[in-house]
């Protein structure tokens, strides 16, 4: 007997949207529901994506091109798919990853002004067909993720960018997710974590409902 596929859900936003803190929330849902979950992150999850974020995200970065950057995620993307997702979906677990290629989309072809027929193609070749069965979208005034996130202290590369360019990421995910409604949920972030996660949990036990058996 062949063992069925797992799934694929993502976790997006802006910067202190929220999903890190969701994660752990959902995970549990999960395994309390007896599902085997494999958590992972972008950029980062395996040693070379790891090393790659390190690369993204050292403020020190400065001379970055956007083409380079865009390269650098889709690498760290095409060795998560790889080595990770693609492994633990065919061994029946499910993956819930903290960003993914919509996060290209958001802040290379949004923020950064990258072309979308670029990023479409770079997908197509790094992810190898690997979509997300859900993505579930954190969406909050810029100002409110900014504000969350000053609290932690550090200022990552991308962070220090100006708030017009974190509006045309915002704009660029709510504009992925109107186009896609059957695989984005969109989850007000600005409510507090518990409410963030009980409209996420409720989300997640609609949308398995529908699942097929
Ligand atoms: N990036 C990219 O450009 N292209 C790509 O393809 C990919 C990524 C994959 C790293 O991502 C950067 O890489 C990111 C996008 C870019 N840059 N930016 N900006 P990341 O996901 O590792 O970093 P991040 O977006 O900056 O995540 P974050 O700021 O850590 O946010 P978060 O995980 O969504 O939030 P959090 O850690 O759960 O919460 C932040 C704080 O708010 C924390 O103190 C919490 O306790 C608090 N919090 C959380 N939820 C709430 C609620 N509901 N109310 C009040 N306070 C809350």
């Amino acid at each position: 007997m062949t063992t069925p596929r797992g799934r694929f859900i993502t976790l997006e936003g802006g910067e202190g949207a929220g999903k890190s803190t969701l994660l752990a929330g959902l995970l549990d849902v999960l395994e309390h529901r007896g599902i085997s979950v494999v958590q992972t992150r972008e950029p980062g999850g395996t040693p070379v994506g790891e090393a790659v974020r390190g690369i993204v995200l050292d403020p020190s970065m400065q001379g970055l091109a956007a083409e380079t950057e865009l390269l650098l995620m889709f690498a760290s993307r095409a060795q998560l798919v790889r080595e990770v997702i693609e492994p633990a979906l065919a061994a029946g677990r499910w993956v819930l990853c903290d960003r993914y290629a919509d996060a290209s989309h958001a802040y290379q072809g949004g923020g950064r002004g990258q072309p979308s027929a670029r990023i479409a193609e770079l997908e197509r070749w790094a992810c190898d067909g690997v979509r997300p069965d859900l993505t579930l979208l954190l969406d909050l005034p810029v100002a409110t993720g900014r504000a969350r996130a000053a609290g932690r202290g550090e200022t990552d590369r991308i962070e220090i960018e100006a708030d017009a360019f974190f509006e045309r990421v915002r704009a660029s995910y709510r504009e992925r997710a109107a186009g896609e409604p059957r695989r984005f949920r969109v989850i007000d972030a600005s409510q507090p974590a518990a409410a963030v996660l009980q409209m996420a949990t409720q989300a997640l036990t609609t949308w398995l409902a529908e699942l097929p058996a």
